[in-house]
């Protein structure tokens, strides 16, 4: 008889447990809000991480978002049309951080570097010749999600394709000029970073508007 019951009662304190849990209101990350909702508190530590260690996971999750960096370089047609002042601005009233900015003519062997994934690409001797023909503006911007958002404001590849509203779609023309580079994912980001900017050259500052474009 013990050994029908016990399964029996322990199946009917999982079966109201999750049934609770699914009516019950959640946070963003879907963690159950209400302590009281299971019905032995013991179940909740066995079948879920507590929540401190919930919270605390997210919220390193979320501060290495905050300090997420890309590499955005004006393109010398971009520098030569004037259009580095527009750009910070899009970048600024986003929400974004300036943490490094310089002004170079870079080396064809930087330019190599920075381009080495697309060395055997046809137009590959043509855009280094491209990138070295004038002045570029290098910046590091820094915030939540950074890579990815600023791949989307700056738009496709070829500005005939980007859309209006993206920097190549409201300033570009043809794929081979078009005006803007942004790193295309986190790992790129880090490498093209380490390759145009030292550390000292880069400065960390306190963002006095910080509560007004994150929450926490
Ligand atoms: P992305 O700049 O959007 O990341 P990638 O494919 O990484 O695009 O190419 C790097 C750069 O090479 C482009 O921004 C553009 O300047 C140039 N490029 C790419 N495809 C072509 C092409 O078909 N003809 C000429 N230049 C190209
Ligand atoms: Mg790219």
């Amino acid at each position: 008889m013990v050994v029908v019951m016990l399964p029996r009662r322990l199946f009917s304190a999982f079966l109201q447990a999750s049934r609770r849990l699914a009516t019950s209101p959640t946070t963003d990350g879907g963690y159950p809000k209400t302590e009281g909702a299971w019905p032995d508190d013991r179940w909740r530590s066995f079948l879920l991480p507590s929540r401190a260690h919930f919270a605390s996971n997210c919220n390193t999750v979320v501060a290495s978002r905050l300090q997420e960096r890309t590499l955005i370089a004006v393109k010398p047609d971009g520098v030569q049309r004037r259009l580095v002042g527009e750009i910070i601005q899009r970048f600024e009233q986003r929400g974004f951080k300036l943490v490094g900015m310089k002004l170079i003519k870079a080396s064809e062997d930087l330019l190599r570097e920075h381009y080495i994934d697309l060395k055997r690409k046809p137009f590959y001797p043509s855009l280094i010749q491209y990138m070295n023909s004038g002045p570029i503006v290098v910046m590091v911007w820094e915030g939540y999600n950074v890579v990815k958002t600023s791949r989307l404001m700056v738009g496709a590849t070829d500005p005939a394709e980007a859309l209006p509203g993206t920097i190549r779609g409201d300033f570009g023309m043809h794929i081979s000029r078009n005006v803007i580079h942004a790193s295309d994912s986190v790992e790129v980001a880090d490498r093209e970073i380490g390759l145009w900017f030292s550390s000292i050259e880069m400065t960390d500052w306190e963002c006095c508007t910080q509560s007004n474009i994150y929450s926490g």
